[in-house]
């Protein structure tokens, strides 16, 4: 383990301007990141994804922080704006919303290496000695401190995070890199077909997460040479990274959790995976657990009511069993059972609603049954609707039915007014 005197690691991150990247298309997430860019997605009843990789730069001591924004970005804004809009410059704090505007260019941004390169100026102002890049896609607690550590004492110009994962999950998906016995990255892939598997064990490789600590007058270097080579899609994965690894020294870090168990770190890039890493959450003892005080994720929540349960009758229990239910949602006369309601979320009566995932200020008219459901923000289910129990007639009610049978409901689906996040 890394040395973790505090003042080495805190004199570390205070030297540290943190970029996250949060302007991708998330095309395999379909119509649930039509409106929104992947990282405002909703998790876990009550954040965004955003929060994430935000809440451990600021837990990590890393309080300069720029979030690089361009596809779909409104309703990303608006939740950094509400929930990220108050920390102090003149107390060395800042979160940044850094969109693409055409300052160098008359491009957007095209890859990763370009988004960076294009808010070269607004990095240097800040003086760091380190740069840090981060993906705004991932669902993980990590203290970036042990990272930058690691940076520092290998000596690396560059270090890139990753974890084991099975072949198959990495193949087309993840960068994937080998090492030597000192951790340097001496092979690297951008999304192979065909991962090289790890030394010892041939099931499965190291992938990167798509997180990067560089010195930052090396990075600017990197970024300069890249933007002048006509091949480059300017980006970390496919060109920078395999073009360095040969001639400096990149080494990477080992994601490990702080108790030596598995660490959690989930990429919710599909349908199948979203709702995973939801219903996780209403599991009795998750993985990632939201409740560490030590370890706060950070969001913006309206003021609202505590939730409600109203029991009428025999018939109508309104309970929620083994579920994750967020500020002001009312359940009356309905049963809940392994579902997460984030707020505002309205059940009638006579409803039964089961491995469910719902977004903001839906609401279910009486006699519903829902089973493994992905309810869009803001959708009116009309009463006595039924979904998840025939896909066939799912399918032919506009409803996408993905490849685990999860349903996902939008209120377009539903021919309902459609808002911007
Ligand atoms: P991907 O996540 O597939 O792979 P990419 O689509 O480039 O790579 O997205 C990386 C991050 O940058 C995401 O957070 C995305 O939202 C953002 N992003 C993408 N294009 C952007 C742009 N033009 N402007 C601003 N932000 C942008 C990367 C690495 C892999 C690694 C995986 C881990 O390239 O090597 O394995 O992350 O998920
Ligand atoms: P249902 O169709 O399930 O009967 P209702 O909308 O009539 O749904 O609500 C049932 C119960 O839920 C009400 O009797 C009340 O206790 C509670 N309820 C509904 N709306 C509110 C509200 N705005 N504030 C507090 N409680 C409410």
């Amino acid at each position: 383990m890394t040395d973790r005197s505090s003042r080495y690691i805190s004199n570390l991150t205070r030297d540290t301007y943190a970029l996250i990247l949060a302007g991708g298309k998330g095309s395999r997430l379909h119509e649930l990141t039509e409106w929104r860019a992947k990282p405002a997605l909703y998790f876990g009843g009550k954040f965004r994804i955003i929060d994430f990789p935000l809440s451990n730069c600021i837990n990590s001591g890393i309080k300069r922080v720029g979030v690089v924004t361009q596809y779909k970005s409104h309703s990303l804004i608006r939740h950094l704006v509400r929930g990220w809009g108050h920390f102090k410059r003149e107390l060395g704090e800042s979160v940044e919303i850094l969109p693409a505007s055409q300052r160098f260019s008359d491009n957007w941004y095209e890859g990763t290496a370009d988004a960076v390169f294009q808010n070269i100026d607004i990095i240097r102002d800040e003086l760091p000695k380190y740069v840090m890049i981060l993906s705004g896609d991932h669902i993980y607690r990590m203290d970036y401190g042990d990272m930058l550590a690691k940076h520092v004492e290998s000596g690396a110009k560059m270090t890139v995070s990753c974890m084991s994962v099975p072949i198959e999950e990495a193949a087309g998906s993840f960068g994937v890199m080998s090492v030597d016995e000192s951790y340097r990255i001496n092979g690297f892939e951008e999304k192979p077909e065909h991962p090289t598997p790890l030394p010892h064990d041939d099931t499965r490789c190291l992938a990167s997460m798509g997180n990067y600590v560089f010195d930052t007058e090396f990075l600017f270097e990197q970024l300069r040479v890249d933007s002048k080579n006509r091949g480059s899609q300017r980006d970390f994965g496919k060109d920078i990274i395999p073009s360095i690894i040969e001639e400096h020294l990149v080494h990477a870090f080992p994601f490990e959790a702080d108790n030596g168990e598995k660490a959690y770190w989930r990429d919710v890039g599909t349908l199948d995976s979203f709702w995973d890493a939801n219903m996780e959450m209403v599991s009795p003892v998750p993985q990632l657990n939201l409740y560490d005080k030590k370890w706060p994720i950070w969001t913006y929540q309206e003021q609202l009511p505590p939730a409600k349960f109203v029991w009428e009758d025999e018939d109508r229990r309104g309970e929620a069993i083994n579920s994750v239910v967020s500020g002001g949602c009312i359940i009356s006369g309905s049963t809940l059972r392994n579902s997460i309601c984030f707020s505002n979320v309205r059940v009638h009566s006579y409803g039964l609603i089961e491995d469910a995932v719902i977004l903001p200020g839906v609401e279910i008219m009486r006699g519903c049954k829902l089973r493994k459901v992905i309810i869009d923000r803001g959708c009116v289910i009309p009463e006595g609707t039924v979904i998840g129990y025939d896909h066939d007639e799912d399918r032919a009610r506009g409803f996408r039915v993905s490849e685990k049978g999860v349903v996902l409901v939008t209120r377009e689906m539903l021919g309902q007014h459609v808002g911007a996040y």
